[in-house]
């Protein structure tokens, strides 16, 4: 069997062009891209080609409960690079209610035959809170609560990830006065799964560790909250491209005013990146081109991944100020007033600094949706300061 230069299965490789239509080289840049996000060492990307093009694809059985299926959605509306076929090209989804064509019985006999062809070794990704409230009747598929489905389909689980705010902590169904006591995956289990929050959540962050259970057999590093730690161990505001702008004291007072249209921080107007953990900055989010995550759009990032800021926090109040580390760039002694830190900026102090974020600019340019580092962003080619805007304190 031949081999290529990435010591990836060269035949699985052609079967995989084949399968997805895509090149040989967008595939191994997509390896390089998910190896890049997780910080992996050098060849971990040939043994994430070797893995996806050769290995069996793991069983998926993917549980939707209290939600609005965004997480889905994000999942399989992505285009770089075709991202909805690499996802279900390396998962063999044998569950999944929004996907399926057939409904009823017959879904249901799918879903126990996968997990009983594959007891002990299926993935089960669950999407949506468990309403818990008066034995969890506010939530029922095929005549099984979702508690019950929960209990059930985890007890044979290789590994449970949970996918979107809704399924890690409660999200938007928990809000107060929660009246059908949504709950997160872990409390309903009573312990600790893999989370991969945001609302909705960024579908590299969820294939990336995926990929990492296919490649290494084993779930990423995860925090005490059971987030991959390559993703959700720093703030957003650690990483923001406006964060010179809050350094500098300049700050956008009013939607539209003269700071918001020059890309000046959002603090003022309730940015939650301050007390969020999340790695939305570097690794971008959606396919609307280059700066296409929250604060680069000119909203203040609402805090979507973060338990006790999103959905609990009014998305106008000052965020409190976390920031215990220094940020990935400052602005220079003479800055050209307005202007942010680049991605390139970005970059290079990440990357000085050992920080993943470097790599993940390098994964968001490899994969398209950054054609120019630090050029043509919106919020990063203002020139003067907005009259107001001056230096005040946050
Ligand atoms: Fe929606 Fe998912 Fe938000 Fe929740 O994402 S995008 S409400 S996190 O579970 O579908
Ligand atoms: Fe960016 Fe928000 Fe921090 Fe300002 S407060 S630097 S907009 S994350
Ligand atoms: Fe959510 Fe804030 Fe990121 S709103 S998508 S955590 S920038």
């Amino acid at each position: 069997m031949s081999r290529n230069e990435h010591g990836g299965n060269g035949d699985g490789i052609a079967a995989v062009e084949k399968r997805l239509g895509i090149s040989r080289r967008s595939f191994l840049q997509f390896c390089t891209a998910m190896a890049a996000t997780m910080g992996l060492p050098k060849g971990a990307d040939a043994a994430i080609a070797s893995a996806v093009a050769s290995k069996k694809r793991p069983s998926v059985i993917w549980l939707h409960f209290q939600e609005c299926t965004g997480c889905t959605e994000s999942m399989l509306r992505a285009e770089h690079p075709t991202l909805e076929k690499l996802i279900l090209d390396v998962i063999s989804l044998d569950y999944h209610e929004t996907l399926f064509a057939a409904a009823g019985h017959q879904v249901e006999a799918a879903r126990k035959a996968a997990m009983a062809a594959n007891k002990g070794k299926y993935l089960l990704v669950v999407e949506g809170a468990i309403p818990t409230k008066d034995n969890g009747v506010y939530c029922k598929i095929g005549g099984q609560t979702a508690l019950e489905l929960l209990k059930e389909c985890a007890a044979d689980a290789a590994a449970v990830i949970a996918i979107g705010s809704c399924a890690s902590w409660g999200g938007m169904p928990s809000t107060g006065p929660n009246p059908t006591g949504a709950s997160s995956v872990s409390d309903v289990l009573g312990k600790t799964v893999a989370t991969i929050p945001g609302c909705p959540p960024n579908p590299y962050n969820f294939l990336s560790t995926v990929v990492h259970f296919l490649t290494f057999g084993k779930l990423p590093e995860l925090d005490g909250k059971g987030r991959p730690k390559f993703a959700y161990s720093r703030l957003v505001h650690d990483n923001c491209e406006r964060r010179a702008h809050f350094d500098a004291g300049r700050f956008a007072m009013e939607f539209g005013d003269e700071g918001h249209r020059k890309g000046y921080c959002l603090y003022k107007l309730g940015c939650k990146g301050p007390e969020t953990y999340s790695n939305c900055p570097t690794i971008l989010f959606g396919d609307v081109g280059c700066a296409s995550w929250p604060v680069a759009t000119g909203h203040p990032c609402i805090g979507c991944t973060e338990q006790g800021v999103g959905f609990a926090k009014p998305i106008h109040a000052l965020a409190e100020l976390k920031n215990t580390v220094p940020p990935v760039s400052y602005p220079r002694v003479s800055e050209e007033r307005g202007k942010g830190a680049s991605l390139g900026a970005v970059a290079v102090v990440a990357a000085a600094g050992g920080a993943v974020a470097g790599s993940v600019v390098t994964m968001a340019k490899n994969l398209g949706k950054c054609p120019s580092a630090g050029g043509g962003c919106p919020s990063q080619s203002a020139d003067k300061p907005a009259a107001g805007s001056e230096r005040k304190e946050p």
